[in-house]
C-alpha cells in the first residue's frame, strides 16, 4: 500500500504521523505543501478544505485521512497496544499530549508568529503556565518508565516527541521536571524521530525566535 502524504518539514503534527511512518517501515509518497504559495496551498485544499497537515490520500482504497492521530490508526496501528485497557490508556495519552502539550505549544508559537503588536503577553503566560502544568503531570507519570506507556513505543510517543521538543524550544523544561527532559532526550535519539529532525534541520530557521 503506497499512499501519498501531505506536509511540511517543520509541522509538528507532521512529526507525530512520520514517526509512525518510520517506526513501522511504512511505504509512502511525501508530497510537501507550502502553504505560502498560492497553487500549492489551493492544490492542498482540492484534498482537505481545511488546509491542516497531515493528510494522507490513500487513491487505492480511495480514502483521504486527515488528523494526525487518525493517519497513524490507518497506516500504522502495531503502535496502538491491543489490550483493550492499553489501548484506551495509550490514547488517553495521546489526547493528553496533543491537547495540553501540543496545543499550548502551538499557540505560543502563532503569538510569536503575529506582528508585534498583535501579541498576547497575557495569552502566552497563560500558555506557559498550562505547560508547566502538563509537564508536572508527565514528570509524576514517567517515573520507571522509558516510554510513555512503559517499555514499548506507541502512539502517545509519537504525540509526545514533537510536542515536547517545539515546547523546549518555546520555554525550556525547567529543572523540577527532570524526567520530562530525558524523555525528550530518549525521544530525540529515537532513530525515527532522529530522521525526521535530520530533515526538517534545513528548515529550523524558519521557527520564530521570540
Ligand atoms: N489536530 C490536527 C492538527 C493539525 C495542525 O494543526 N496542523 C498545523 C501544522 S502543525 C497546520 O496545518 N497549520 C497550518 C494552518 O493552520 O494554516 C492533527 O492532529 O493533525
Amino acid at each position: 500500500m503506497s499512499v501519498t502524504f501531505y506536509f511540511h518539514p517543520l509541522s509538528s503534527y507532521c512529526h507525530k504521523a512520520l514517526i509512525a511512518l518510520y517506526e513501522t517501515n511504512t511505504p509512502f509518497t511525501p508530497a510537501m505543501v507550502d502553504l505560502g504559495n498560492e497553487e500549492s496551498r489551493a492544490a492542498f485544499q482540492k484534498i482537505w478544505p481545511l488546509g491542516k497537515f497531515p493528510v494522507i490520500r490513500d487513491e487505492a482504497r480511495g480514502h483521504t485521512v486527515a488528523e494526525s492521530t487518525v493517519i497513524i490508526e490507518y497506516l500504522a496501528p502495531s503502535l496502538i497496544p491491543q489490550d483493550r485497557d492499553l489501548a484506551w490508556q495509550t490514547r488517553m495519552q495521546d489526547r493528553f499530549f496533543d491537547n495540553y502539550v501540543h496545543a499550548p505549544m502551538q499557540a505560543i508559537v502563532a503569538d510569536r508568529l503575529r506582528p508585534a503588536d498583535k501579541r498576547d503577553a497575557f495569552g502566552v503566560e497563560q500558555m506557559k503556565a498550562n505547560l508547566r502544568k502538563a509537564y508536572g503531570l508527565i514528570e509524576h507519570q514517567l517515573s520507571g518508565k522509558t516510554w510513555a506507556m512503559g517499555h514499548t513505543f506507541t502512539l502517545a510517543d509519537c504525540a509526545a516527541a514533537p510536542a515536547l521538543f517545539y515546547g523546549d524550544m518555546m520555554m525550556p523544561i525547567a529543572p523540577e521536571f527532570p524526567r520530562v527532559a530525558a524523555y525528550l532526550e530518549r525521544l530525540k535519539n529515537r532513530p525515527s524521530y532522529a530522521r525526521v529532525l535530520k530533515e526538517a534541520e534545513p528548515y529550523f530557521a524558519m521557527v520564530p525566535k521570540g
